[in-house]
């Protein structure tokens, strides 16, 4: 048994699993750098392959994946949708073709659901200046999905707060405790030759 399962089990301490899924450049993992480790990272690289990254919440222990946007390397993406608590669907605010993008993820999520999960629309780049269309979009987007929605920025830091009291949140719906996060062989691999959340 997986030193996870175990601690599931004895329920030492809570523990959610959350996913970021967006399009390419929209910001997902500059956002997990600066939930992590409060760090604004102007040169990112493009992500190929999904990896994780642990964050501690006042004693809940958080996993963050980070997916790739682009297409081509989505395959893996779909499974850790399935496996989260949390699916944060991220667009940048300023670009209309990623909040189009919204409405694909919404499906790609429903397609790849396992129990109760939460979806919360995430618009980053905040700081930069906004258009009042592409905000009304979002909103819009939000509403049609039933979706909380957070804007925010990695830069300033705006809105970093809302995303970590979803976190908080979710410790405490009941429901989300029924997901199943179960690692099959294969994950575990990927994750121990990632060097991470083992
Ligand atoms: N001004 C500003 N720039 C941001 C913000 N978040 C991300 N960026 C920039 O946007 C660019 C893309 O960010 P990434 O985090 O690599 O985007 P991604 O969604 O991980 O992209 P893929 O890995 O290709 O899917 C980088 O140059 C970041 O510095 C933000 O809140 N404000
Ligand atoms: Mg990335």
């Amino acid at each position: 048994m997986s030193k996870i399962e175990n601690q599931h089990l004895l329920g030492t301490k809570p523990q959610i699993s959350v996913t970021l899924v967006g399009s390419m450049g929209v910001g997902k993992s500059t956002l997990i750098q600066k939930l992590v480790y409060d760090q604004f990272v102007i040169e990112q690289k493009s992500t190929i392959n999904p990896s994780c990254s642990k964050m501690n919440l006042n004693g809940m222990s958080i996993r963050l994946w980070d997916t790739a946007g682009q297409e081509q390397f989505r395959t893996f993406t779909f499974k850790y949708i399935s496996r989260s608590h949390i699916v944060l669907i991220v667009c940048d605010s300023t670009d209309l073709q990623s909040i189009k993008d919204l409405n694909e993820w919404f499906e790609i999520c429903d397609e790849n659901k396992v129990g109760n999960q939460s979806r919360v629309i995430v618009a980053t780049k905040m700081d930069l200046k906004q258009e009042d269309h592409l905000i009304d979009l979002v909103k819009n987007i939000a509403t049609e999905n039933k979706a909380k929605l957070i804007f925010c920025s990695s830069k300033n830091g705006s809105g970093i707060n809302e995303i970590t009291d979803l976190f908080e949140q979710t410790e405490v719906i009941e429901s989300t405790k029924s997901v199943e996060y179960v690692e099959d062989e294969e994950t575990q691999n990927e994750k121990i030759s990632k060097g991470c959340c083992k």
